[in-house]
């Protein structure tokens, strides 16, 4: 079995928690000394940071939530000078406005060392060729693998998304070995291979796929159309961007990076932590993190964890499959899509409430649908100018999500009226 890093990757239960206790202390001294936002958490909590005494405390202090980072935006979290910070990474937000994070040079080399631990679980070393086809940008993904597949010495493909036939034709003749992208990518880059006839040119042994929900029954698919063992991997941009936690070999949950990350599940009613093994919303807090590092942040993200010891030496704590999510917030080719956007847009544009968001997969693409109602005025204009309305609205969705949706104009009154709630979102997705 290989480990990227041994000692923490399978470090003693006891010891662990002495060091989680250890940079849990500082890193709460830290945020209290330079960052006014937790000052005042704190105090409304009545709490000093000498009431962090140990991992013990960790539930004394109060959560942190995507409405704190919305109305701390962009700096307010923010808990080094901006000019000991040498990178941003960014997501997409309720408001239009985004989640910024900030690294400096120490949280950069931290997350790629979490990646290079990712990587390494999948069997990846310095003889091989890692194809990065994550987005790169302020998408976390791709820059997230690449600093894993340099830390490990790998030869990286730097490849972003798209551009399938120029994937297809690294892949094969730079002999990738490991590829990393979100799973529905994966899958349509099989299909592309086989359908052109590429298969057998192809030497890839491993994959490493997250961002995104997806099922067994997907990873034996997408195993048995390359020939790889496919690896799950999960992060969100807040607590560092990919790796957050990644399978080992025995796939049977998530290792999260304990020793940067410390993870709780609580009831998301009442707040309370639940224990190991409950399902619930899982909480992060950074524990190494200079720049940006959250506390108890809550990731909506619902799931179980699970201490049973691993086969494969690791001790770090594992994250059952992602079970759902507590808000609304959809993933549409890697994408985070909140219906809430999708609304914005279209009553600036000036249509009616009356819409519908369909998702469905397609072979293992994503197929995303904004249907929508016109008004009558719209309704009897011209072909001509209701195709022009088509374009702009898509053109406005597209700068507001990051990615396309068909957009369909629909007649006045054609989209149905339900009695309770409205049904916005018709996710036909079976994951
Ligand atoms: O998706 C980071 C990432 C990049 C993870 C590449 C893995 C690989 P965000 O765009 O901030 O960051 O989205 C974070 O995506 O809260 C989950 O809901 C979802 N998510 C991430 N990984 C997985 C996964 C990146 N393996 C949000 N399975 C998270 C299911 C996932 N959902």
């Amino acid at each position: 079995m290989n480990y990227y890093q041994r000692d923490m990757e399978c470090a003693p239960a006891e010891s662990m928690r002495a060091l989680q206790s250890e940079r849990l202390v500082k890193t709460v001294r830290h945020v209290y000394d330079h960052v006014a936002y937790y000052r005042n958490k704190m105090a409304e909590a009545g709490l000093e940071p000498g009431d962090i005494k140990s991992i013990d405390d960790l539930h004394k202090l109060p959560f942190l939530t995507k409405d704190d980072l919305k109305s701390a935006y962009p700096y307010g979290l923010l808990a080094k000078p901006l000019s000991d910070c040498v990178r941003i990474q960014s997501t997409s937000g309720t408001t239009g406005k985004r989640v910024v994070a900030f690294y400096t040079q120490h949280d950069i080399d931290i997350w790629d060392e979490c990646c290079a631990r990712a990587i390494v679980a999948a069997g990846g070393s310095n003889e091989d060729v890692v194809h990065v086809s994550y987005g790169y940008g302020l998408f976390t993904g791709g820059p997230g693998l690449n600093g894993g597949s340099h830390k490990v010495g790998s030869l990286t493909l730097p490849m972003s998304s798209g551009n399938t036939e120029r994937q297809l034709q690294f892949m094969t003749d730079l002999e990738a070995t490991i590829l990393c992208c979100t799973p529905s990518y994966a899958a349509f880059l099989a299909e592309s291979l086989i359908s052109q006839g590429l298969r057998d040119r192809i030497k890839l042994k491993a994959g490493i796929f997250g961002a995104e929900a997806w099922s067994e029954e997907m990873r034996r698919d997408i195993e048995n159309k390359l020939g790889i063992k496919a690896y799950d991997i999960y992060g969100l941009t807040e607590i560092t961007g990919p790796g957050v936690s990644f399978e080992c070999p025995e796939q049977t949950g998530m290792h999260i990076n304990e020793d940067h990350f410390v993870a709780e599940v609580i009831d998301p009613e009442t707040g309370n932590t639940l224990p190991d093994g409950s399902k619930g919303e899982l909480v992060f807090t950074c524990i190494s993190k200079e720049a940006f590092p959250l506390l108890r942040y809550r990731t909506r993200d619902i799931c179980v964890l699970n201490r049973d010891v691993c086969s494969c030496g690791r001790t770090l704590v594992k994250m059952a499959r992602l079970m759902g999510r507590t808000d609304d917030m959809l993933i549409i080719r890697g994408v985070n899509v909140f219906p809430s956007q999708i609304e914005t847009v279209l009553l600036k544009s000036g249509y009616s409430p009356n819409y519908q968001i369909i998702v469905d997969r397609e072979k293992y693409t994503d197929t995303f649908e904004v249907k929508v109602e016109m008004t009558q005025e719209m309704f009897d204009d011209t072909v001509k100018r209701i195709e022009a309305r088509e374009a702009e609205l898509l053109s406005a969705l597209r700068a507001m999500l990051g990615i396309s949706p068909k957009v369909t104009l629909a007649a006045p009154q054609s989209i149905a009226r339900s009695e309770g709630k409205a049904v916005r979102v018709i996710d036909k997705r079976k994951i």
